[in-house]
């Protein structure tokens, strides 16, 4: 055997090992924030590393599973996820994952840009719990929008329980949106059905293709309302947006079966089920007919977190494969010392900062647009650079993730070193929360239905840009660029009438 052992990568505190976060900081946080902020990052960072960290991996070594009958053969749909997941939730709520985005007691945009930087650290060690946090995220926004906090008491318990930083009392959402025909297209392909009995209430039937982290307590989900004449209407228009307990006051699941957990090829330690929804109670919130326009609050904040997860998934591992560098001989010398290895990781390391910038680009304009009185540039921008930044980082972040597990050579393939789960991880985030070509399609949606949009890109791009042309800032403009000019192909085909987007099925070839 020999008396050589690799010293593996070491995990450092994520906050204080990034030193373009805390710059980023320091330009997006008001002075009067910053020193809270990146001081209560930085002990988050250390709990990351002491306590955070192999409670993820536990997930991953301990994945969920569902037993459907009992001993008797009594069905029970139980769903059996390690402690590690439970206690990572209750973590989130304590350290007030979600809850820091809405704290009306700080500016709008210190409270997303310190949210969002938060998410950053936690993505990579968090046992996917970043899934329900995202949901959970979206679920608040979509809720608040509606206006119906006062109003409605099933709303007003979600939004103060999703909001929650008591661990015990903390609930998540899911998001029901996905059918058999339908996850692109949810409009063509959604076939539950809702019966009405009563007031808002409404009893849901269909068969929910994928639905994760379904140990949540509510969801939100699309139906078509049955009318009086039994009819039902067909399309976009037919889908109307529902909220419901996942399990009732007893316990028992809400008129669900759990018929399967998904075996995927990666995001194992995240409970993921198809559900048949026979008789599900549920209370229609929002215009009915409008159940795309409603929940697309959801999607645009889900689509954000994905992002984190995307970029945070590079940049973790870029810094265990710098790590190891300074630890790994070959040929003589470390690896750090050969010229291409490090190369290698300059090069990964500038998209990574592209991708990061970008990404707290968008945390900006959230923030910013949630002041209370955004202007039209920072809503319009917020909606354009949505999808753009899930879809760029979502792509690029699998063959960079793949690089840097080829950092490691055959020890990153290793599956007791903890490094394939992040290429495999890594690849959902360009399918789930829409995929590429699907959002390649919404900032088209963008392009064809906001006033303005060209110049008001512009006047930001301007905003952004220092008089002397030299800039950080140039990374995210670029990739900002890079991602539109990916487009091209797709745009330069595509026909864009009034209430339409049509495009050649042949453009991206
Ligand atoms: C770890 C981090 C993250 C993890 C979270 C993961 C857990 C969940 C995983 C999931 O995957 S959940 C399911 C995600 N599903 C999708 O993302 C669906 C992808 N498909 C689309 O996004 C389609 O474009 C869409 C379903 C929205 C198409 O629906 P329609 O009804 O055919 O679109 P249409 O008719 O163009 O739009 C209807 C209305 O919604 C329009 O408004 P108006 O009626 O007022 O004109 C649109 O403008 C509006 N709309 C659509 N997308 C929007 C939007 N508004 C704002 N933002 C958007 N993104
Ligand atoms: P399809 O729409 O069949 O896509 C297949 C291909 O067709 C893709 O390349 C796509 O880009 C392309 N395509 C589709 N439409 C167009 C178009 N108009 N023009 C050009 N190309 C097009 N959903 C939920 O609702 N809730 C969940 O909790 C959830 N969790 C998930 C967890 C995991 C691990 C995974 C993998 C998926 C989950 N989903 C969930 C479903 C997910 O959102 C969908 O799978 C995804 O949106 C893609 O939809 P689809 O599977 O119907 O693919």
């Amino acid at each position: 055997i020999g008396d050589f052992n690799q010293i593996p990568p070491t995990l450092h505190n994520p906050f204080n090992d990034d030193p373009m976060l805390k710059r980023t900081l320091r330009r997006l946080i008001p002075p009067t924030n910053f020193e809270r902020v990146t001081k209560e990052l930085s002990k988050f960072g250390d709990r990351i590393v002491a306590e955070i960290d192999a409670l993820g991996r536990q997930c991953e070594l301990n994945q969920p599973r569902l037993e459907q009958h009992d001993a008797w053969g009594r069905r029970v749909d139980e769903l059996i996820v390690c402690p590690e997941w439970y206690r990572l939730k209750e973590i989130c709520a304590e350290e007030g994952l979600i809850s820091i985005g809405y704290d009306d007691k700080t500016d709008s945009v210190t409270r997303r840009i310190h949210q969002i930087a938060k998410l950053y650290l936690f993505s990579p060690s968090a046992g996917l719990t970043t899934c329900p946090m995202a949901m959970t995220d979206g679920a608040v926004k979509t809720l608040k929008a509606l206006g119906l906090y006062d109003k409605h008491d099933l709303t007003k318990e979600s939004i103060d329980r999703l909001l929650s930083t008591d661990g015990k009392k903390a609930w998540t959402s899911g998001q029901w949106m996905t059918e058999k025909r339908g996850g692109s297209d949810v409009a063509g392909g959604c076939d539950t059905y809702a019966e009405h009995i009563g007031g808002d209430q409404y009893r849901l039937y269909g068969y929910k293709w994928f639905s994760s982290a379904i140990d949540a307590d509510i969801a939100l989900t699309l139906a078509r309302i049955v009318e009086k004449n039994g009819n039902v209407q067909k399309g976009s228009r037919g889908l109307s947006l529902f909220l419901l307990r996942i399990r009732n006051q007893d316990g028992q699941l809400n008129g669900i079966q759990m018929i399967r957990l998904k075996n995927k090829f990666g995001t194992k330690q995240l409970p993921t089920a198809e559900l048949l929804l026979d008789g599900t109670l549920a209370h229609c919130i929002g215009e009915p007919g409008r159940g795309v326009a409603n929940i697309s609050n959801m999607l645009n904040i889900t689509r954000i977190h994905n992002a984190v997860a995307s970029v945070s998934g590079m940049r973790r591992m870029i810094s265990l494969a710098r790590d190891y560098s300074t630890r790994r001989e070959v040929f003589g010398q470390t690896q750090a010392k050969w010229p291409l290895h490090t190369a290698t990781l300059a090069k990964m390391e500038v998209e990574t900062r592209g991708c990061f910038l970008l990404l707290m680009e968008a945390a900006q304009l959230m923030g910013m647009s949630e002041s209370g009185s955004p202007n039209e540039m920072e809503v319009v921008m917020l909606r354009l650079i949505t999808p753009i930044v899930k879809l760029y980082t979502g792509k690029v972040c699998v063959p960079l993730i793949s690089e840097a597990m080829e950092c490691f050579g055959g020890q990153g393939y290793i599956e007791d070193t903890g490094l394939p789960a992040a290429l495999r991880d890594a690849q959902v985030t360009p399918i789930w929360e829409g995929t590429t070509n699907v959002l390649s399609l919404d900032v088209l949606r963008v392009l064809a239905t906001s006033k303005n949009v060209y110049s008001l890109f512009e006047k930001r791009v301007t905003s952004l840009l220092p008089s002397n042309g030299v800039s950080e800032l140039n990374e995210p403009i670029s990739a900002i660029r890079k991602a539109i000019n990916q487009l091209g192909a797709i745009l330069a085909k595509a026909t864009v009438t009034d209430d339409s987007i049509r495009v050649d099925a042949c453009a991206r070839q």
